[in-house]
């Protein structure tokens, strides 16, 4: 069986991977599987450069093919940040709690009708050598409430009402299963469109 390395230390983003990615019958592994320490220099200043930064470490440090996600979310209100630096938005010493606390706040002035937002996420494929096979970005919309809701998900879930759940009342993606975020999600679809090739572009070794 091809076995398939995850690059991610985030393990809530880690098991969104996990269970979209089941279905290809690849053996996945994870940094905590290999000898040395994953800790990647998150220094691009776009989403695309991030996940190749990730990708290309993780190939190269475990000898295998690698998958890795960068993504965040783009507040319109706020010229596109936190964008790349969503995990780290706020500072070090927040949690995501935090983290959603802090975006509210600075939300506060931007009336219900301007809260449009985006999540985005770029993945990418790289070979054992760090060649980058594939790559692909992909995006979904919606908006943000004014207090958390939901206790599903991760990060910034609980404000983020998508497009196909605007009505009334709103549900954000802290409240949907998650079948439901895999389909709407940023990360749901990137993973969908690079399915088909995975297989192929990841070889036994
Ligand atoms: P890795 O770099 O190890 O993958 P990370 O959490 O630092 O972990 P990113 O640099 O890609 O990953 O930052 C992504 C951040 O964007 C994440 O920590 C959340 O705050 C936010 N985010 C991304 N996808 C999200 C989602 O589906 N739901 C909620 N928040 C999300």
């Amino acid at each position: 069986m091809a076995t398939l390395w995850i690059g991610t230390n985030n393990k809530k983003k880690r098991a969104e991977l996990e269970r979209m990615l089941a279905p290809l019958g690849l053996e996945l592994r994870t940094p905590d599987q290999l000898l040395v320490p994953f800790d990647p220099i998150e220094d691009q200043p776009d989403f695309a450069g991030n996940a190749r930064v990730k990708a290309c470490l993780l190939a190269r440090l475990a000898n295998g093919y690698a998958l890795a996600d960068d993504s965040g979310l783009c507040v319109d209100a706020l010229h596109g940040r936190p964008g790349v630096l969503s995990a780290r938005y706020g500072g070090p010493g927040l949690d995501d709690r935090g983290r959603l606390l802090r975006l509210l706040e600075e939300l506060r002035p931007v009336p219900l009708g301007q809260r449009t937002a985006h999540f985005r996420c770029s993945l990418c494929v790289c070979a054992p050598d760090g060649r980058t096979l594939a790559a692909i970005e992909e995006r979904c919309e919606g908006t943000l409430l004014t207090a958390p809701t939901g206790d599903g998900g991760f990060g910034y879930d609980p404000i983020f009402v998508p497009l196909e759940f605007a009505g009334d009342p709103a549900k954000t993606f802290a409240q949907l299963d998650a079948a439901t975020k895999d389909r709407l999600s940023h990360r749901g679809k990137a993973l969908r469109a690079l399915a088909a090739a995975l297989p192929r572009l990841v070889q036994d070794r």
